[in-house]
């Protein structure tokens, strides 16, 4: 069934030669991706093609404008840089009508990039230099798109890193237990409710101007992040669905909920899991360098502050997809999204224990890379 209505979403699409694959790819929880290849005489073209998930995208067309957007926006900074603009930028080919996504009988949004090629996302950090790399490249993405003009952008998932929303939503899932699960995960449970004014941290200091609202990525997970295989440079960001204005220290934070760890997300094992210092200061080191002289005091002042919550949200997303029976995230296992929450919840236990050293090392890594503002910190 799948494989045919593959095939018949790639007739949609003008490519050129002989279809000789089409896998899935990747492991994104989101959208369902695959990699196709063609062969046109001796040469290969590869593309990703992905049904867009449009239960949580549910305004599929803004978000495709939105990525149409930002994508030629960064094509011509990167043009103006000389760059290689098929493989720092994501490019979108169009289905035959002329469309940068093609709607099929079901009403299933797909759409079709460029594969880049020679370059890896990973799902763990296996070499600090790689994560250092995609520090740099998601402080430049966001000094890319400074000057993006914003009120364009449609809000994609609303009040997506509003901490304090989805606080809420676990509230009301738990108070409705759909599949009864509640009663097993009591002290996750309470590790939440422990933490529900902190919630309201970063909402507060952006409703009251503390923080700027900039054009933010949103989801900057390792594997959200193209490492070329030959410089090992941080070549392209993707995953775009998530572009809308947001805060940079969400950005910050939600790297390193995911790079600077020493397990992976969904580590059974808790006696692997550890926030590691060294990869943040790594980090750190990296994002400030990439988004150059752009923050302000405040923002460098809550970049810790964005780490611990953004993993704490990551795990309460995680543990409210459990208790209402995983619809959100992708799982493969049973219990997947318990055990992501209780990897996400040990790094937040840990990072509150470290936030004085987390904030030293902001300190110090500015005053290296820059001077120091007075009163900082
Ligand atoms: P999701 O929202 O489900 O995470 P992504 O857009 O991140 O979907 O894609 C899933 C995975 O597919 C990525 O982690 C990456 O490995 C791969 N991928 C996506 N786009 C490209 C591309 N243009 N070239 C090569 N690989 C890609
Ligand atoms: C999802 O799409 P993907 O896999 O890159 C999620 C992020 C979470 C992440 C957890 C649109 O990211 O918010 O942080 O999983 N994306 C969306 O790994 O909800
Ligand atoms: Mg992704």
């Amino acid at each position: 069934m799948e494989t045919k209505k593959i095939e018949e979403v790639i007739e949609e699409f003008d490519f050129a030669g002989e279809l000789t694959e089409c896998i899935p790819y990747g492991n994104g929880h989101i959208n369902d991706t695959y990699r196709l290849t063609f062969r046109v005489g001796e040469k290969v073209n590869r593309y990703i093609l992905q049904r867009m998930n449009k239960s949580i995208f549910t305004d599929p067309v803004g978000l495709m404008e939105n990525i149409s957007g930002v994508t030629s926006w960064l094509k011509k900074k990167i043009l103006e840089n000389a760059g290689d603009v098929k493989r720092e930028t994501l490019t979108l080919v169009n289905d035959k009508e002329g469309s940068s996504y093609y709607v099929d009988k079901e009403g299933e949004y797909w759409r079709v990039y460029l594969f880049i090629e020679g370059a890896t996302c990973y799902d763990q950090v296996k070499n600090e230099d790689d994560f250092y790399q995609s520090a740099v490249a998601f402080g430049n993405f966001q000094r890319l798109l400074a000057d993006y003009p914003a009120e364009t952008l449609h809000e994609t998932i609303m009040n997506f890193h509003n901490t304090v929303d989805s606080f809420q939503k676990f509230q009301k899932a738990l108070s409705q237990d759909v599949c009864g699960r509640a009663k097993s995960v009591q002290e996750e449970i309470r590790f939440a409710m422990d933490r529900e004014e902190l919630c309201h941290t970063l909402v507060d200091m952006q409703e009251d101007g503390q923080l700027p609202l900039r054009v933010t990525h949103n989801d900057t997970k390792l594997n959200n992040i193209m490492i070329d295989d030959k410089t090992g440079k941080g070549i392209c960001v993707i995953d775009l669905d998530t572009v809308m204005p947001g805060l940079s220290v969400n950005d910050f934070g939600d790297s390193i909920r995911f790079g600077a760890t020493t397990a992976a997300e969904d580590e059974r094992n808790l006696d692997k899991v550890s926030f590691d210092l060294h990869l943040y200061e790594t980090y750190v080191k990296g994002f400030i360098e990439g988004c150059g002289k752009a923050l302000t005091d405040m923002e460098l002042e809550m970049l810790p502050m964005g780490a611990v919550l953004m993993t704490f949200e990551c795990g309460v997303r995680f543990l409210t997809d459990y208790l209402e029976g995983d619809h959100y995230f992708k799982v493969h296992r049973e219990g997947h999204n318990l055990d992501r929450c209780r990897t996400q919840f040990k790094l937040v236990k840990e990072m509150e224990e470290k936030l004085s050293e987390m904030k030293a090392i902001v300190q110090t890594t500015w005053g290296m890379t820059f001077v120091l503002p007075s009163g900082f910190i």
